[in-house]
Order: C-alpha cells, then structure tokens, then sequence
C-alpha cells in the first residue's frame, strides 16, 4: 500500500547527546530517496526491501548538499522498512551526523518536520496529534494512562457526543457533560506540567525541613535562625501518581535586610502563581494574631502544624481554641506526612478521572470547550456545534 503523504523526514529522538538517534522518514519516494545515499551491506535496495525488516549498510551522501558527509566518512547506520512508504533510520546520536543525514534527505526533496507534526497518514484529528506531542511530556504512567486514552479517542467521542445531543435539541444534557469535561480541563492542564505547590509560613516553623521531607532528600538548607531561605527553592514529587512541583520559600516577616525582602516577595508571586499553598505554624509556639492575619491572607490553603514532636503526647493540646484545624506533623521526625499528603492529593485532583474518561488537555480545547459553552448559553446551537466539530 503506498502512501499519499509528502515525503517528509523528522527526527524521532530527543535532541542533544545520545548514542543512537532515529530519522523517520515517510511518504512518497521514501525508499527511492534513501536509495540515493545508503547501500545496504547485503546489496538490496530499499525500493525492494521487505518491511519489517532491518539492512545494516553506509550513509553516503557525498554528493549532496553543504552538511553531507564526504564518501568515505560514510556512517554506519540501520535502515528498518515499517511499511512501503515508512522507514526508520538508526544513526549515531549527537548533533552533526543527524545533521548530515537530515540535509541528505532534504537533498532528495524531502521536507525536514518536527516530530510532532509530521504526518504519519494515521493521525487523523488534531486531539490525537496533541496528545502523542502531550505523552512526551507526561512524567508518571499515571498522568500518561490518562493521555493514552485521550489519544485512543476518549476526548475525541465525548466531543462528538456532546455535538450530537446538541444538534439532537437536548441541550441540557449537552451543557452538562460540557462543564465536566471543563471541570476535568484544570487537572488536563497538569498532565504534562506539574502542579505548583508552594510551602508558605512564617521563619523557622520548618517549612525547608517539611520540603525535605516530603521529597525525601534534604533539597532546602535548614537552619535555626530565622530568614535563611531567601530564593524559592523547588523540588519535584509525584503524590499518587500525580506529579507536583513543590516550592520552599522565605520566612514571611517584616525584614530591613534588602536580600531577604526580595525573597519575600519572590515567596508571594510564587504563592499568586501556585495551585495550593501549604502555610506551614510552629505547633509549639503561641498562636498569635500575625498567624491569624496571616490565614485570612490565604484562605484555600492547607492549614499544618509542625514540630509536633515537642508537645507532650505529640498531639496538639485540644484546650488550644484560637489554633485552627489542620494537620498536625512533625517534619523532623516525619510524622502526619503520610495524612498531609493525602490532603494535598484531595485538594489538587478532588475527583480522579474514570479509565478512559474524556479529559481536555491543552489549553486550546478548554478555550474552545468554553466558546462552545457559552454559545448554547446564547442559544446559537448551529455554532456550538461547529465550534465543538472543530476541536
Ligand atoms: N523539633 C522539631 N524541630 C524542627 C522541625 N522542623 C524543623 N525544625 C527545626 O526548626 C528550625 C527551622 O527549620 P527550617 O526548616 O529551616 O525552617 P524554615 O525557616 O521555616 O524553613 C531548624 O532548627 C529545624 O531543625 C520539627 O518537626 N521538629
Ligand atoms: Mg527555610
């Protein structure tokens, strides 16, 4: 079967250093233009090769373009035929002999493309080209599960749908599975970057040993005296499969030193910025009414109180009514986190996604989910439905 795809070549492996790297090359004369510049060590031509099969053989572009290799620094390579119009070519990693296989190629009239756009004939939705682009970029098997299925077509059907129910009159049930789908966007959005969780409290209550703790290595300097993290310091975690970038930031206080006022404010654009903030007390200190002030500037945080190893029984005194609720650990001592962890977890993604549900997740098909939403807000269901035919 051959293929009615341009003949295009695009590099399959990430760049930079690595000891093999892979061109695959696609469409219409592909095995008449990799014939041009390799010869098989068996002698057998591309044109004729069997797919599925692998010829070890010389890349000799001598005569192509600036770039090319001279003949007799001809690479040793793989050529593997996939399909009739689909091969990949194993060469050394690196930079300058992807370069000169590339310009071979190109010398032949094949267009050079991004991996992520090239046209392999079976990506048939822009959805599906969106989430191979996204699984690159997943760091757990548990964000990745989620993309394998948006690229099997999950979101793709629930789409079509919700289009359908539309143009069906049932408007209702169409605006209903939209705003779930929209729902399920702010976790989509996470798939392929972490979320942003930032460790906020006033000096010394052990916000770096908390950082430390809960990556399990010590990330952040700890120290006893007061004003000593000043950069926001970030470390990765995965809670449950879900991949988070936690952020240690300065004691928050009021400081005539100028380096840490800086830190400060670096510790409140991170905190505008992040999805959950951890604000972190001294269990064994007073409460007092700068912590008061300091919880009503962040009412959606989690609420945790360290140090609880220096209380008697290692509980929080229940006589301590001004204290609010929250969770009790000891950073030091690595109790609570195990509970603390499940609370970050249950704010971040408060309802986990089915096998196989639909999940939006690039901010293009969020943007588009809401166009189309407040279209049949409006009453305009023939834009609706072609908004949402368009994702
Ligand atoms: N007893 C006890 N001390 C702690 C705990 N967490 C931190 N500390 C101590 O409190 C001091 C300040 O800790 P640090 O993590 O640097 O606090 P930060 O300024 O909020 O980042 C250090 O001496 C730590 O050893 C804890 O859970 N229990
Ligand atoms: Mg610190």
């Amino acid at each position: 079967m051959t293929s009615r795809i341009p003949l295009q070549a695009a590099v399959l492996t990430p760049a930079g250093r690595g000891a093999v790297a892979v061109v695959g090359v696609a469409g219409q004369g592909s095995a008449a233009a990799i014939d041009v510049c390799f010869a098989s060590a068996s002698g057998r031509k591309m044109t004729e090769a069997e797919p599925g099969r692998i010829y070890f053989g010389r890349w000799q572009a001598g005569r192509g373009g600036e770039g090319s290799l001279a003949p007799e620094h001809g690479e040793e390579v793989l050529v593997c035929r996939r399909d009739a119009d689909e091969f990949e070519i194993h060469c050394h990693g690196g930079i300058a002999a992807v370069a000169a296989v590339l310009e071979a190629l190109r010398a032949q009239g094949c267009a050079v493309v991004d991996w992520e756009h090239r046209n392999d004939g079976r990506t048939e939705n822009t959805i599906a080209v969106e989430a191979r682009s996204a699984l690159a970029k997943a760091r757990t098997t548990r964000t990745a599960g989620v993309l394998l299925d948006q690229l099997a077509g999950a979101l793709h059907s629930e789409v079509a749908t919700i289009a359908e129910f539309i143009a069906a009159g049932d408007r209702s049930a169409a605006n209903l599975r939209m705003q779930e789908l929209i729902e399920r966007g702010s976790l989509g959005l996470r798939l392929t970057s972490p979320f942003r969780v930032v460790v906020a409290g006033r000096p010394n209550v052990g916000k770096s040993s908390l950082l430390n703790a809960l990556v399990g290595y010590e990330r952040a300097i700890v120290f006893d005296q007061p004003g000593t993290t000043r950069d926001v310091v970030t470390a990765s975690a995965v809670f449950d499969g879900w991949p988070v970038e936690l952020a240690d930031t300065a004691g928050l206080r009021d400081t005539p030193d100028e380096l840490e006022a800086a830190g400060i404010e670096a510790a409140h654009r991170r905190r505008a910025v992040a999805d959950l903030t951890l604000l972190v007390f001294d269990a064994a200190e007073p409460w007092t009414a700068d912590d008061d002030a300091l919880l009503a500037e962040n009412r959606g945080a989690i609420v945790v109180h360290n140090k609880i190893d220096r209380l008697p029984g290692r509980q929080l005194a229940s006589g301590d009514g001004s204290r609010p609720r929250g969770i009790a650990i000891s950073a030091r001592d690595r109790l609570g986190l195990a509970e603390l962890i499940t609370a970050i977890v249950a704010q971040l993604v408060p309802q986990a996604p089915p096998p196989g549900a639909a999940v939006p997740f690039t901010e293009r098909q969020v943007a588009f989910l809401r166009e189309a939403s407040s279209q049949l807000d409006k009453g305009d269901t023939t834009a609706a439905v072609a908004t949402l035919r368009s994702i």
